[in-house]
């Protein structure tokens, strides 16, 4: 009644191996997950503005958008929140232009938690191109 090693060892290993996927899977939420899947044009460049040391509530994002050397003012832009812990539903806020070309900002956005935060840009050209952008940021309680 010998067990046979090459067996023990996979059904001991599958159920982490099964565990580990769900919690990677939990980490990253939807939305980002089918940002990354859509290819980024390296043309469009986009830079995520956001004081580096945040407090929960409202904070204004801003991103800047270039087609290759030239600002963008007509892309349609959104910035998600993530936590970088797994379980948090993301922020996500719609951000227009603003004051200068190629410049959007965010104008309903908050943290709802203390804790690091990776803020990702989503830039999408009228003629259909994406580009991505992000930034870090920790947040202090108010
Ligand atoms: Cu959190």
């Amino acid at each position: 009644m010998r067990e046979r090693p090459g067996r023990t060892s996979l059904t001991s290993f599958l159920p982490l191996a099964l565990l580990l996927l769900i919690v990677l899977a939990g980490c990253r939420p939807p939305d980002a997950g089918g940002a990354s899947a859509r290819a980024a044009d390296p043309d469009v460049r986009v830079r995520v503005e956001a004081p580096p040391e945040g407090v929960v509530g409202p904070e204004t994002v801003r991103v800047l958008v270039l087609d290759g050397d030239v600002p963008a003012s007509d892309a349609t832009v959104t910035v998600t929140g993530d936590m970088t812990h797994a379980g948090m539903v993301p922020v996500v806020a719609d951000a227009p232009p603003a004051d200068a070309p190629g410049a959007y900002l965010t104008d309903d956005f908050a943290y709802d938690m203390a804790g690091d935060w990776v803020l990702t840009a989503e830039v999408t050209l009228p003629d259909g191109r994406h580009g991505f952008g992000e930034t870090r940021v920790t947040v202090a309680r108010p």
